[in-house]
């Protein structure tokens, strides 16, 4: 009866905006930030139960609208793993965003509850660590997180301020292993794993002609000056971060990050000719993407993007080098086995040249639907799984197991033989896996792995970027009436409904080289996406316009 009543008595000071309707889609909630406080109250009690269910464990609540302009913002949910919130509980999360009233809410709680047998009125305590990025009206959107979480008997709000999204999500996932996880923490984890792989780089690379500085497009956000941060303990390697959302920089995801680098393939703002030969790098506005770019001197703008599918390649080339050095030794039987199946998982949006890269290393690949939550679940079945987005967001995981051996390994080897090409790349792969944030794809770790992965091979950015031509490839979206009339299978290369439009995108597909279509729904926006690709530009173009025509 008091839990009724607190949720009743605080949810009132809450009213949902009328006429709005949400939906808790790839990345949680969005919308203008103005609207969002009750959204975002509703959401805290949604992880303040999420806990309760998880036996209490540590979850995540992140205040954050990433690459979308400043007056928007979002919300979302961590799990104890530090991945996405379940997709099972995604209905509930609809739902408890669009009750009308609070007695809907309260009803609603209770019968969900009373359904997920979660111990509910104080019998239970529950954790939500919250986190927010640098938008304006992220405070009192706290606030309101703050407010719902504590309408839930037993349940703790931790604070954590202003943070990149990987950061809380690394964060939660810390707590439930019991490991430390406060930012500094982090900052040490990344900055020491970075040092130990700058110590094992070969004694042959030439690293005396390496390029020491990268150029980072900070979006105007959080991701900026928690970079400057970081770089305090990089001795050796020059960050040099600009839009970092200082006063007078700029505007968050106004002419910069990861996103327009990504999309409009031109310099961000405060880049410019003088910066032409030297290695980029932009992140998003809560530093969850990252991508890498080189200005060409030639072409006003222009640049060469070096986008997720990339940084992926790179990734992958340094794991199969390390897990053959390994092998080689293996096969001499002096050794455990170690588990090692390595994937690559990709969406449909991976540029087709990167994939046959891929397979011609003689590496899995296998494809998701769009949604880091579809590319994280598949990779984790994995010993080690890469998985990447082509916008710049993903990561590398490493299963349990293959920890386990590396870690055991690594003991035989110091005895056995210390200081052995073996024991490097066991090492390698070991400070890789601390590197890089197994909760999520994180810009921060990824661009260190990035610069510690291109001085052990040393390589240029030219040299990474010529690792594959990417083929010529075109995005439209057309504005339908209802996307959701488009349903698609097979990962979203294939359209089920409405019926004939897959075979108008084959035939169509069919009149150029290279060709490659697909269309699916946004899961953000109320658009249907158009993606061609082909063996030039000017047919790239073709497809997509004669394809987005036949969607309209
Ligand atoms: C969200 C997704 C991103 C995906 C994008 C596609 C997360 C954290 N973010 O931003 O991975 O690429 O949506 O947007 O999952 P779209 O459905 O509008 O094309
Ligand atoms: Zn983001």
């Amino acid at each position: 009866q008091h839990q009724r009543e607190i949720l009743l008595r605080s949810a009132s000071a809450f009213p949902p905006p009328p006429g709005v309707k949400l939906s808790y889609g790839t990345a949680g909630f969005r919308a203008e930030g103005s609207i969002l406080a009750s959204t975002v109250f509703r959401t805290g009690v949604l992880a303040a139960l999420r806990s309760l269910k998880m036996g209490g464990a540590t979850v995540g609540l992140m205040i954050t609208a990433s690459h979308n302009p400043v007056r928007d913002n979002g919300v979302k949910v961590a799990d104890p793993s530090g991945g996405m919130m379940t997709q099972r509980w995604e209905p509930f999360a609809d739902a408890i965003a669009n009750v009308p009233t609070a007695q809907d809410l309260v009803q609603l709680v209770f019968d969900f509850v009373k359904e997920e047998e979660i111990p509910f009125g104080g019998v239970c305590s529950a954790e939500v660590l919250l986190g927010r990025d640098t938008r304006p009206s992220g405070e009192s959107l706290l606030e309101a997180a703050k407010q719902g979480i504590a309408a839930v008997v037993g349940a703790v709000a931790i604070d954590m301020g202003v943070l990149t999204t990987p950061q809380l999500h690394w964060m939660v996932r810390c707590r439930n292993k019991r490991r430390k996880a406060s930012e500094s923490d982090y900052y040490t984890q990344l900055s020491s794993s970075f040092k130990q792989l700058m110590d094992l780089i070969p004694k042959e690379t030439a690293i005396s002609l390496f390029d020491t500085t990268v150029l980072v497009d900070g979006a105007n956000g959080v991701g900026g000056e928690k970079l400057i941060e970081l770089k305090k303990m990089l001795p050796g390697l020059e960050i040099h971060v600009r839009n970092t959302g200082k006063d007078g920089e700029g505007i968050l995801n106004e002419g910069v990050g990861a996103d327009f680098v990504q999309k409009e393939k031109i310099t961000p703002h405060s880049f410019d000719l003088d910066d032409a030969g030297r290695r980029c790098a932009s992140l998003d506005g809560d530093a969850d993407r990252l991508v890498y770019f080189c200005i060409s001197s030639a072409c006003g703008r222009k640049i060469d993007l070096i986008d997720g599918d990339k940084i992926l390649s790179l990734f992958a080339l340094f794991i199969k080098e390390q897990l053959t050095i390994l092998k080689k030794e293996e096969s001499k039987g002096m050794t455990d086995k170690l588990p090692s199946r390595l994937g690559i998982v990709q969406t449909a949006y991976a540029n087709g040249a990167s994939t046959d890269y891929l397979r011609q290393l003689g590496l899995e690949v296998v494809f998701t639907p769009t949604g880091v939550k579809y590319l994280h679940e598949k990779a984790s079945e994995y010993d080690i799984g890469i998985y990447f987005e082509a916008n710049g967001h993903g990561t590398i995981l490493f299963s349990e197991q293959f920890i386990w051996g590396l870690e055991s390994l690594n003991i035989q080897l110091a005895s056995n033989s210390p200081g052995s090409d073996y024991q490097k790349a066991a090492l390698r792969l070991l400070s890789a896996s601390q590197l890089i944030n197994q909760a999520v794809g994180d810009a921060l770790s990824g661009l260190l792995l990035v610069e510690a992965i291109l001085r052990h091979i040393g390589w240029s950015i030219e040299d990474w970027s010529k690792l594959y031509q990417d083929l010529p490839s075109r995005q439209l979206k057309v504005k339908v009436v209802d996307r959701s009339v488009v349903v698609t299978s097979n990962a979203e290369t294939q359209v089920v409904r409405p019926p004939g439009l897959q075979e108008v995108i084959d035939a169509e597909t069919a009149k150029h080289s290279h060709g490659r279509c697909f269309v699916r729904p946004s899961g953000t926006e109320d658009v249907v996406r158009v993606y061609a690709e082909a063996s030039t530009q000017e047919a790239a173009d073709a497809l997509a316009q004669s394809v987005a025509r036949e969607v309209d």
